[in-house]
């Protein structure tokens, strides 16, 4: 049975997502010769996996054989909260303050996989969520979810730039969307607030000097040239997010029950360097902040305890 446009958005729909769009499965030729041309630069830093698999990030039918389209969905995470600005903390990015919203997008993909399969049982699918072969940002756009900002996240005309996204490729055909406009004009207030100057052109970030990438993806030590621009992160960055006009103007509060938890919005510098491995796996197993592993937040909270004895 033929499946339509409507009945996954109605899936969509039902398991909470704010987004859904449609496009068509071609080879992402433009995009992965940037994506060719950020590696050859060192963009990615350390993150060897960006140089993995290009073929599959290419081409979604090297993932799935026969792949006629791909469907992206967005999930709001924005919460309002503040930070106490007092130095003996260390302030976590928005996205994690809460549980770890890989859990949280696996459980709905699996039921929207069910759901399609429950339409027509021949239906192939392979669904992802930030950590396969797969550019994500690219689909959500080519799917009319959103544009690329110049700080490099998709931002939405319904909700910003505040949202996961998650890639369905399939072999069923769907009406593509029409690509957003993207609204970023003369704008740089994203470029002029980046503390590190990690937004090293429009539309491209340099990720050796991303305090998003040096807190979380990095294992190496924190390079002192970065000594006091941190802003107080000690876990990702928002800046370039929170200065963005387009979130003032369509951002806002997530539905999702799962991101309504701020536990973690900042954390008590000392604390961190005294943890033990017991405690952290307790505290954070469920958390983001466990990509960072202990030792990576360990170094964290003394590269800001030590930018605060300037
Ligand atoms: C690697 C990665 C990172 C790296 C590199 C970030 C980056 N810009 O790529 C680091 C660790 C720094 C990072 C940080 C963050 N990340 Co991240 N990350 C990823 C990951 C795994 C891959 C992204 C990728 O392919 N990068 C490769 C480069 C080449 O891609 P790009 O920057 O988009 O490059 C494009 C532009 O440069 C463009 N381009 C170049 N020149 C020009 C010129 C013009 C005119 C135009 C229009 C475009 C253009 O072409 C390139 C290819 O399309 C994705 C998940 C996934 N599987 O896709 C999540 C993902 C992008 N991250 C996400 C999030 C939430 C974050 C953070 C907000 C977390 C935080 N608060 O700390 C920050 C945001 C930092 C920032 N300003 O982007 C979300 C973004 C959601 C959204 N709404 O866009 C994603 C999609 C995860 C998810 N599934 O939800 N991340
Ligand atoms: S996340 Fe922070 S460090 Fe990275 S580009 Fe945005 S403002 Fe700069
Ligand atoms: S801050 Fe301005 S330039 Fe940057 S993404 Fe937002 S609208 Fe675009």
């Amino acid at each position: 049975m033929l499946i339509s446009n409507e009945d996954v958005i109605k899936i969509a729909k039902s398991l909470e997502f704010d987004l859904i769009g449609f496009a068509v499965a071609e080879p992402l030729d433009e995009e992965v010769r940037r994506l060719k041309t950020w590696l050859s630069k060192g963009y990615n830093h350390a993150m060897d996996y960006m140089e993995r698999n290009i073929e599959k990030r290419e081409d979604v039918t090297k993932i799935l054989d026969g792949a006629k389209s791909v469907i992206s969905l967005g999930l709001n995470y924005y919460k309002n909260g503040e930070y106490s600005g007092d130095p003996a903390f260390g302030k976590v990015s928005r996205y994690a303050w809460g549980t770890d919203y890989h859990f949280v997008i696996w459980k709905k993909l699996e039921e929207f996989s069910e759901e399609l399969k429950k339409l027509n049982p021949e239906v192939q699918i392979a669904s992802y969520v930030d950590t396969g072969p797969v550019m994500d940002k690219v689909w959500a756009v080519r799917a009319g979810n959103g544009w690329l900002g110049k700080h490099t996240n998709v931002i939405s005309r319904e909700i910003g730039s505040w949202f996961f996204i998650a890639t369905i490729i399939t072999d069923m055909e769907f009406e593509p969307a029409i690509p957003q406009t993207d609204l970023c004009g003369s704008c740089t207030a994203c470029l002029d607030a980046c503390p590190t100057g990690a937004l090293v052109e429009e539309y491209v970030l340099d990720a050796s000097k991303c305090i998003s990438n040096l807190t979380i993806e990095n294992r190496g030590e924190i390079p002192a040239e970065f000594k006091g621009k941190f802003d107080g992160w000690i876990f990702g960055c928002d800046i370039c997010q929170d200065v963005c006009p387009w979130n003032n103007k369509f951002g806002r509060e997530t539905a999702s029950a799962e991101f309504q938890d701020s536990t973690n919005i900042e954390l008590n510098l000392e604390d961190v360097t005294q943890m033990t491995n017991s405690e952290f796996r307790k505290e954070y197993i469920s958390s983001p902040i466990n990509r960072a592993r202990l030792k990576g937040m360990k170094r964290n909270a003394e590269f800001l305890r030590n930018s605060n004895k300037v």
